[in-house]
């Protein structure tokens, strides 16, 4: 009985001290809307940009969203710039070096990323929206000119990085060329589908993959230093065709309030209150 109640004492301090590390942190500018588009609260490397949807397409949310291209030329109205070298990107995101080259996609030698630290508790979510833009396939059977399957020998790709304050980095790839990806007729050079749908002709990149969603949950609280990047990935010979992201929607969904976690908690010790009663 005796020791029943202290357990019980024990269970509400260290609810009540488990509560006070429960900071609620939200992405800053996740949407990339702030002072009429811009990458305002963001650290950036290479190529990046707020874009409208004029170009690149329509954002997720809003008006704006986050741009990173391997290189553009401004041929189609764009921004004109170049992504960075593997050592500079790794450098800048907190990783080691050869990171993203080791994702197995090839060599990496032009990124384009953004990042951002925020305070993460264990079991929060970040999520976020992605739309991967490549010339490097075409998935539209009415230009077989330009209709080319996807390679692994020339497979840029998109990337979420993790470094946490206490833990391990992490490069979790996000997409890739052969998103979706069937072998319909092989004797066919056009035989094929992608996940991949054709953007309008006013957009620098020719395939897209269409906004989807991402989803990271940490499994340590950390303040989170985590970045979006685009690479131009290779193996052999380097055939500089370019890939591209848009994100937009970065933000946090929090696991359940302190509050209700205390509400539980005291409904527990009550449930153990009227057993020992009954006794
Ligand atoms: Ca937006
Ligand atoms: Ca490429």
């Amino acid at each position: 009985m005796h020791s029943k109640r202290n357990a019980l004492r024990t269970l509400v301090v260290a609810l009540v001290v488990g509560a006070t590390p429960f900071v609620h942190a939200q992405v800053v500018n996740g949407g990339f809307e702030d002072a009429g588009g811009s990458l305002n609260g963001w650290g950036s490397s290479g190529n990046a940009f707020a874009s409208n949807g004029s170009i690149f397409g329509p954002p997720a949310g809003g008006s704006f969203q986050a741009t990173l291209a391997t290189s553009t030329d401004g041929s189609f109205g764009e921004p004109i710039g170049s992504g960075v070298s593997e050592s500079t990107a790794t450098s800048f995101l907190g990783l080691a070096s050869g990171a993203l080259s080791a994702v197995g996609n090839g060599n990496v030698d032009m990124v384009s990323a953004i990042t951002q630290t925020i305070h993460l508790n264990a079991g929060d979510k970040l999520v976020f929206k992605y739309n991967f833009l490549t010339n490097q396939t075409n998935n539209d059977p009415s230009a077989p000119a330009f209709a080319q399957r996807p390679s692994a020998a020339h497979n840029d790709f998109a990337f979420l990085s993790l470094v946490p304050t206490g833990g391990s980095a992490a490069v979790l790839k996000l997409i890739d060329t052969f998103y979706g990806y069937q072998d319909i007729t092989p004797s066919d050079p056009a035989g094929f589908l992608t996940g991949f749908t054709t953007t309008p002709v006013t957009n620098p990149f020719i395939s897209e993959s269409g906004y989807l969603t991402g989803t990271f949950t940490a499994l340590s609280t950390d303040d989170y230093n985590f970045g979006f990047g685009v690479t131009n990935a290779f193996s052999g010979v380097n055939n500089g065709i370019n890939s591209g992201l848009l994100v937009d929607n970065v933000h946090v969904v929090a696991v359940p309030e302190p509050a209700t976690m205390a509400a539980l908690g005291l409904g527990l010790v009550g449930t153990l209150r009227r057993r020992s009663k009954n006794r």
